[in-house]
């Protein structure tokens, strides 16, 4: 999925608010989808954050309960059962990295510059940011952040554990590439079952989140992609999933 109005750094509009949960449900509900990809379009951005130019003050108690529920526009990406990856590059900023935060996984070209900037407009990452940065790499280092609004380079994004890795800008579309098809690869179910023990699972004590993984792990059990994934080993080639 590309984020793609490279002229104004693909910031986030409300057209592209409505359209984005859109083509991430349809991608989820298509079976020849594996794992989903977001970047930017253009050389300069993955995203630099809401579209400024929008920035109005609602006009009505309507109005801002309408904006409210638009703070969930980015459930669909966190809530669906396939892996998703968040290929950045250069300017990721404010609701771009939100967006990248409700992603699995997220890789950097060595060309990204990465930070919520949201208090220096007089705002606050209110696209989970909040909630997502410190669950991602710990109250300290989010605070940080977030309260300062400092721009962060790739380098220091991986030392923070914000990305999982970094590559050269123009190794980027390999690397998502070569990832995706790791993932493709992989037994559908066994991915969105481990998503979904994972991502609960870091929301509940310790005792529900195992019993939750025993849940799945004892649903997979009846799976044909199980006994697929067995039987490809004694036999020595590649399993070859379906997703039931
Ligand atoms: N919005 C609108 N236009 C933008 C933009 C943005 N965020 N970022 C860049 N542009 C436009 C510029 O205005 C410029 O347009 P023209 O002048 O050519 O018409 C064009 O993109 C190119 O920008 P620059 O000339 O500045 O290009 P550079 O490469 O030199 O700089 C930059 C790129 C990304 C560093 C710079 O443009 C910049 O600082 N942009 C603003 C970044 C920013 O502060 N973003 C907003 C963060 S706050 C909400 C949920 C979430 C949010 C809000 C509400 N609700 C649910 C209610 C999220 C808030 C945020 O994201």
């Amino acid at each position: 999925v590309t984020l793609d109005r490279p002229t104004v750094r693909n910031a986030i509009n409300a057209a592209m608010r409505e359209d984005l949960p859109r083509a991430i449900r349809a991608a989820d509900a298509n079976p020849d989808v594996r794992a989903i990809v977001i970047r930017g379009a253009g050389p300069k951005a993955f995203c630099a954050g809401a579209d400024i130019r929008e920035f109005t003050p609602p006009s009505s108690l309507t109005a801002s309960r309408q904006a409210k529920q638009s703070n969930r526009w980015l459930d669909a990406l966190a809530l669906v059962g396939k892996p998703t990856i968040a290929a950045i590059h250069g300017y990721c900023l404010g609701g771009g990295l939100e967006i990248a935060l409700a992603c699995d996984i997220r890789i950097a070209a060595d060309d990204a510059i990465i930070a919520l900037p949201e208090v220096t407009l007089g705002i606050i990452p209110g696209a989970g940011g909040t909630q997502r940065l410190p669950r991602a790499i710990g109250l300290g280092p989010a605070l940080r952040l977030m309260l300062t609004g400092e721009r962060i380079d790739a380098q220091e994004a991986y030392r923070i554990g914000l990305v999982s890795k970094v590559v050269k800008a123009a190794d980027l579309d390999l690397t998502w590439g070569k990832l995706g098809e790791q993932l493709s690869e992989a037994a559908p179910r066994a991915l969105a079952y481990t998503k979904e023990a994972a991502r609960r699972g870091a929301e509940m004590s310790l005792e529900d989140g195992l019993r939750l993984e025993a849940d799945l792990s004892t649903l997979i059990q009846g799976t044909r992609d199980r006994i697929e994934g067995a039987s490809a080993f004694r036999e020595r080639r590649k399993p070859v999933y379906l997703g039931d």
